[in-house]
């Protein structure tokens, strides 16, 4: 079932030349640490395989409700899978031909690859990211806990316009570097307090007019609605929290997005799984 070469995302309908949307795999987790790594990587194919099983889909009787929004009408190319070390020179390719790339990881550090390639295009970066942990470990690089820090490099990267939301396990190192790297974090707990309305308001006002590149590590979700991922943290966001604010977000002005940290062999009755391939719908639908 894994590892089918011809197994394509389900809203895949689309030559590369004539595609809006390139979606793409990156099975490698060798920037991970965790004990889970191996299975991050076999992400890609298995989300492709669980997007085919979509009750609303029937290829026959033609596309039904493939977001809320209603029926996707963007063409979408599904590459397959890159190494990761491609990744800097394809995601910049793709851009400049004016398409946007979705890529599945994968263990976060697949991120700053992509972000390279954004930063050789784009000026004015604000990155949303998604994800429990803040990865900005500074002391060592090009790992899944480094990944704010080595984006930090980049020249085009606005730290002041970027935003974590969903933030709730840092380490002591990390709450300092989130204050002296200026970045600015929205937890769970500020979801609560404040709502969701103003939390999409605050993520809009830090934007502000910067092109926005979204990264979400699966984990930001709860384990409840998302348990197969690389590092299940309880207390995130609900399945609804999730799509609602990528979906706002992706109004602002979407250049790229990724989703790394999948976990297939840890997902339940394969949740994770249709909530990535939603995601993905929702995304595209949002477009
Ligand atoms: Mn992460």
């Amino acid at each position: 079932m894994f590892g089918s070469k011809n197994m394509k995302f389900f809203l895949h309908n689309s030559k590369i030349k004539d595609a809006e949307i390139i979606l793409l795999g990156v099975p490698d987790s060798s920037g991970s640490k965790s004990k889970r790594k191996n299975e991050v990587s076999k992400a890609p194919d298995y989300i492709r395989n669980i997007s085919n099983q979509e009750e609303v889909f029937d290829k026959k009787k033609g596309r039904k409700t493939e977001s809320s929004s209603g029926v996707i009408r963007k063409k979408v190319h599904d590459l397959g899978n890159l190494k990761k070390n491609t990744l800097r020179r394809q995601i910049l390719g793709i851009l400049k031909s004016e398409k946007i790339p979705i890529v599945i990881g994968g263990d976060h550090s697949v991120t700053t690859e992509v972000m390279k390639g954004v930063n050789d295009c784009k000026k004015n970066i604000s990155l949303v990211y998604f994800d429990a942990h803040p990865d900005i470990r500074c002391a060592e690089d090009s790992y899944y806990g480094s990944v704010i820090c080595d984006i930090g490099k980049l020249e085009n990267f606005n730290e002041k316009k970027s935003i974590e939301v969903g933030t709730r396990a840092p380490e002591r190192e990390e709450i300092e570097n989130l204050k002296s790297k200026h970045m600015m974090t929205i937890t769970p707990f500020d979801i609560q307090e404040i709502g969701i309305k103003k939390v999409f308001q605050k993520i809009k006002r830090r934007v502000g007019k910067c092109k926005v590149y979204l990264s979400i590590d699966m984990d930001v979700v709860d384990p409840a609605f998302a348990p197969g991922v690389d590092t299940p943290v309880p207390g995130g966001l609900s399945s609804e929290e999730f799509l609602y604010l990528i979906k706002k977000i992706t109004g602002l002005g979407l250049i790229g997005m990724d989703i790394v940290e999948v976990s297939p062999k840890h997902d339940i009755q394969e949740h994770t799984g249709h909530l990535v391939s939603r995601a993905i719908a929702e995304v595209i639908g949002s477009l």
